[in-house]
């Protein structure tokens, strides 16, 4: 037992976005449109994670561009870059520096048990890169290296997010001596929670509705890429894949059809309506008229974002004046955290 006074952390919200290609669906659905709600009730901090970008494919085709459309995208949505925090991770050195430590921290066994890790190294494992490996370990340092206390994430970022918490949580007790000396109180960093909300949680391919819809995946037709225009969301929708009944009445019946189930939650979450008041308009008709409904909510919600993109990516200039900004009020509040952290492990500086 320790008696340093007990550690408090300001609520913080941290999230991250990879450069990797076309921002699809479900990247807006399951994090981005949630990005946005969440600057209304805490200080926020959004981020280009483009070290990770490079775990999966060491040589992108264009980083410079791909990061400024994630950026685009951001802000596009509705971001507010001047109340909040948006960068790119590669300006801020401490992501990396923390993420050493980590490496350090957490267990083989830990990370032996991620399951991205399996489903992106496939079965080429011993030709994974070691950055994919300890992907998660980068993860939790981007979060914590800002003391951040709430993530926003899809259900894919599940694992990595309970992750970030044993990290946080074995630093803690392992250090608990010096945290204590240093008078850092009883805990250095806060066990980041996870929040997994809304009806869009993991939004799944059209091709295959056990398929979680991927920017990596082959078949473009699989997602909904932000930059999609109005004929080819609907011809995306018209050929997704259903089953050949009708759409059921009542949400029990979308148990185990998972292709009308991944289609009405998209339709919840583009609408901010239940599933019960979209069966209940839907519910007995044909496929084709709620796909024809689906690509027309789709459409008005994505084209102002589609078109604010491309009126962002006209002035780079005003993108990287962003980026550029915001890493310098990243830093600012890394650069302290990073040198408490080298007090704590011992570093001499
Ligand atoms: N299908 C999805 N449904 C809901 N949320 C999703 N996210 C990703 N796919 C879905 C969420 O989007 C955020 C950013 O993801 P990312 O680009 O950093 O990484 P990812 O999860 O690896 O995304 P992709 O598009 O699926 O890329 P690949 O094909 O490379 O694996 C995260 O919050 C994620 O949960």
């Amino acid at each position: 037992m320790t008696d340093a006074p007990q550690t408090t952390f300001e609520p913080l919200v941290f999230s991250g976005v990879q450069p990797t290609g076309n921002l699809h669906l479900g990247n807006y659905l399951g994090a981005i449109q949630r990005f946005v709600a969440m600057q209304d009730t805490h200080p926020c901090i959004y981020c280009v994670v483009d070290l990770h970008a490079i775990t999966a494919t060491l040589v992108q085709p264009d980083l410079v561009q791909q990061t400024r459309e994630v950026t685009a995208a951001f802000l596009a949505a509705g971001i507010d870059p001047k109340r909040n925090i948006v960068f790119n991770q590669s300006r801020v050195h401490e992501h990396a520096e923390l993420a050493w430590v980590f490496n350090c921290v957490a267990r083989l066994g830990w990370l032996n048990r991620m399951t991205q890790f399996k489903d992106k190294a496939g079965k080429d494992r011993e030709n994974a890169s070691t950055g994919l490996y300890a992907y998660p370990n980068l993860m939790a340092a981007d979060i914590l290296v800002y003391r951040a206390t709430h993530v926003p994430v899809g259900e894919d970022q599940k694992q990595h997010l309970e992750l970030a918490r044993d990290i946080a949580q074995k630093f803690n007790n392992d250090f608990a001596g010096r945290i204590a000396e240093l008078g850092l109180g009883d805990a250095f960093f806060p066990l980041p929670e996870p929040l997994i909300q809304g009806p869009a949680t993991r939004v799944m391919s059209l091709r295959d509705g056990t398929k979680k819809m991927s920017k990596s995946d082959p078949s473009d037709y699989s997602r909904i890429n932000l930059t999609d225009d109005q004929d080819t969301i609907a011809q995306k929708f018209r050929k997704a894949k259903t089953d050949p009944e009708p759409l059921p009445t009542e949400p029990k019946g979308l148990e185990n059809r998972p292709e009308a189930d991944n289609l009405v939650g998209i339709y919840a979450a583009l609408s901010g309506d239940t599933r019960e008041a979209i069966l209940g308009q839907y519910g007995g008709g044909q496929f084709s008229t709620f796909k024809q409904a689906l690509t027309d909510l789709a459409v008005t919600k994505l084209a102002p974002i589609n078109a604010e993109m491309k009126r962002l990516l006209a002035d780079p200039g005003h993108i990287d004046a962003v980026l550029k900004d915001g890493g310098e009020r990243a830093s600012a509040i890394a650069a302290p955290v990073m040198d408490a952290v080298k007090d704590v492990v011992g570093f001499l500086r």
